[in-house]
């Protein structure tokens, strides 16, 4: 299967909400009325797609149906290509050390997806031609280490791990000298689940990217703060918690094929100014995508 047919795959509740909504809506009322644009509101809203961006779109289906009458208004085109510009001011590509090895550190609260997205990420390099590493410094949640080793095994990516209760920071340093020394392009620091709003857990981290930037000056050079789309718009407060604490560089969203809220990512977006590195629309290893605005927005309004 081609990449963007599984990504309409992923995204396939979200596209059927707003597309059966949005043409339910077009259909029933003839002529565009105050109602007609409320209800067109409504649906928008509903899929998450967050105020802002919501205003746009209705904004401009009026204009196009006050200049060109109901044939010239094409909602799902003009939501489309509004939802495209506003995702796509941001470069997606994963970050690269000017030489040597990039370290990304993959953080994010508990169950989102940070395991499986290091194990998604070091496939995808490896696709590209380069030697990833994983690093398990989640030394804290029980079966954590044996979880990313299975990973490692499986794509055939080594795994550097301590033991459970070990201080993530010393596994972290441990991991960037391995990977230095073994001639990694990347390395995936696999971190702790952690809630934004423990002060003590915050300040771990920050010690985990401290101590490895003392080891490669520069690291980590991404920090990817994973996000589940499921959890809805609680997931704002996350990421600004977590970009206060560790300078956030990019986000990975996770989990789009469980809702129907997918347009999350548009509000996200447009709230955070941070750009949207990957999405996971899926449980299989090549379910992450780099994130392409335009294929977005086709994916979520295209029939
Ligand atoms: N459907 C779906 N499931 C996903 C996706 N990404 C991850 N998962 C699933 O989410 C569950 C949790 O994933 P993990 O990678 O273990 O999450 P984590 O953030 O490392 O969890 P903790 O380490 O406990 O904080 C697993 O069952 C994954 O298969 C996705 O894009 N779609
Ligand atoms: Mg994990």
């Amino acid at each position: 299967m081609g990449l963007f047919q599984k990504l309409k795959e992923g995204l396939g509740k979200t596209h059927s909400r707003l597309v059966h909504e949005i043409r339910r809506i077009v259909t029933g009322s003839p002529r565009l009325t105050g109602t007609t644009l409320e209800q067109l509101e409504a649906a928008l809203l509903g899929a998450d797609i967050g105020r802002a961006v919501t205003a746009q779109i209705v904004n401009s289906v009026k204009e196009a149906y006050e200049s060109k009458g109901n044939q010239g208004a094409d909602v799902l085109s003009i939501a489309r290509d509004i939802v495209e510009r506003s995702l796509s001011n941001h470069s997606t590509d994963l970050a690269r050390a000017e030489s040597g090895l990039t370290v990304v550190s993959v953080v994010g609260v508990n169950g989102t997806g940070k395991t499986t997205t290091c194990a998604k990420l070091a496939e995808y390099v490896k696709k590209r031609g380069q030697k990833p590493m994983l690093a398990a410094c989640d030394t804290f949640r029980a079966a954590a280490i044996e979880q990313l080793k299975l990973w490692g095994q499986r794509l055939d990516v080594p795994v550097v791990a301590g033991t459970y209760n070990a201080d993530p920071a010393s596994v972290a340093h441990d991991a960037v000298t391995a990977a230095m020394a073994r001639g990694a392009d990347y390395l995936f620091v696999d971190t702790a689940g952690r809630l934004h709003t423990k002060n003590n857990l915050m300040q771990e981290l920050q010690k985990v990217h401290r101590v490895m930037g003392k080891k490669l000056q520069g690291a980590p050079h991404e920090v990817l703060l994973v996000i589940d789309a499921t959890t809805g718009m609680n997931a704002l407060n996350q990421a600004r918690e977590f970009h206060k604490a560790v300078s956030v560089t990019g986000l990975v969203i996770t989990k789009l094929d469980g809702t129907s809220r997918g347009g999350m990512v548009v509000a996200i977006h447009k709230e955070l100014a941070l750009p949207v590195k990957f999405i996971g629309v899926g449980e299989q290893i090549d379910d992450l995508q780099p994130f392409n605005a335009a294929d977005f927005a086709s994916a979520l309004f295209q029939v």
